[in-house]
């Protein structure tokens, strides 16, 4: 009897091919997530879980999967997931580190160029048949080029991030956890700095900081409230890390000039207020949203769940498993 390995969402063909011959394949070919019941099914029956941020795959589900070698999650973060319960039962958790970076950075930029210069309310205005004569005022946003830019989380999408500052000619400011090594703050041209002198001098401010105990609500009223008034937050990072219902009060009176964001604090509900701004940009959650990134991450899962079920440590073992 082959192994059951089940996909919990939509998972691209080509890997789903690569994967079958070594497994008993199971998918669910809907972007509807299952439920808690459904994930405790799927979790009795399977030697391998494929799981997605929308799955929340606490003790409950891992208790009921006697056989689960492996939860496999398709994407960077990993948050969704009991990783100590998961290693205290033996059960290997990995992620896909190293392939959705860049493109997460790209989208980083294009939510920073879009927010600072009114892309989407000017495009809506302009698909509505409202544009009726140029004006010298209207849409008038922020300069991006030779601004500051600060970076909270400097890990592979912070630097990213912070790498395609140098085309815009912006100093980089950045507060990480752990500082980073001379050589490579030096390639990124960033300076570390404290959170706090972070968001008082940068004019973008990005969040790309993990969602941990200690990154829980980090960005609150108080910090945004040190954000100069002109100044944007951008956030593609993890919704819990930023307090939504703040964010909401300072763009409505006006506290910082805009934001964008395309993670949410209860997502996929979007918190009260949100809809309303026009200088609040929303996104679905599509950081890594291209058609190669999703094949990269996909292939690198797929790999990790070979070696796990060749009797293998798998490579992508998320950070802090076991410790
Ligand atoms: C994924 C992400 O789309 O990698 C991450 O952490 O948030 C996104 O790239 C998501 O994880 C899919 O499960």
């Amino acid at each position: 009897m082959k192994p059951v390995v089940t996909v919990t969402n939509l998972f691209p063909e080509k890997a789903l091919e690569k994967l079958s011959p070594h497994c008993d394949l199971r998918t669910n070919q809907t972007d509807h997530s299952p439920s808690a019941s459904d994930l405790e099914k799927i979790a009795a029956e399977s030697v391998v879980m494929i799981t997605y941020l929308s799955d929340r795959i606490g003790s409950g589900i891992i208790d009921k999967g006697p056989n689960l070698k492996l939860i496999a999650n398709y994407g960077a973060g990993f948050n969704n997931i009991d990783v100590d319960y998961a290693a205290n039962h033996g059960i290997w958790v990995t992620n896909t580190p190293g392939v959705l970076h860049e493109t997460t950075a790209d989208l980083t930029w294009a939510m920073l160029l879009g927010a600072a210069r009114n892309i989407v309310p000017a495009e809506r205005y302009t698909r509505d048949n409202r544009f009726k004569g140029w004006s010298a005022k209207m849409y008038l946003g922020g300069d991006v080029y030779g601004k500051t830019l600060g970076v909270i989380g400097c890990g592979e999408i912070g630097s990213a991030v912070a790498r395609r500052a140098s085309g815009f000619n912006m100093k980089v400011l950045y507060c990480n956890r752990n500082r980073m090594a001379a050589e490579k703050e030096k390639s990124l041209n960033a300076q570390f700095t404290t959170l706090e002198d972070l968001l008082r001098q940068s004019d973008f401010v990005t969040v790309h900081a993990p969602l941990t105990e200690q990154t829980k609500y980090m960005i609150g009223k108080a910090q945004l409230l040190m954000m100069k008034p002109t100044a944007y937050f951008i956030h593609t990072a993890r919704g819990k890390v930023v307090d939504d219902a703040a964010l909401v009060e300072v763009l409505k009176e006006g506290k910082i000039a805009g934001a964008a964001l395309d993670v949410y604090e209860n997502e996929p509900a979007l918190t009260e207020g949100m809809t309303e701004l026009e200088n609040l940009m929303l996104l679905p959650h599509i950081g890594s949203a291209s058609f190669e990134t999703r094949d990269r991450m996909a292939d690198l899962l797929v790999d990790n769940v070979i070696d796990v079920l060749g009797g293998k440590t798998p490579p992508c073992l998320v950070p802090g498993w076991g410790k």
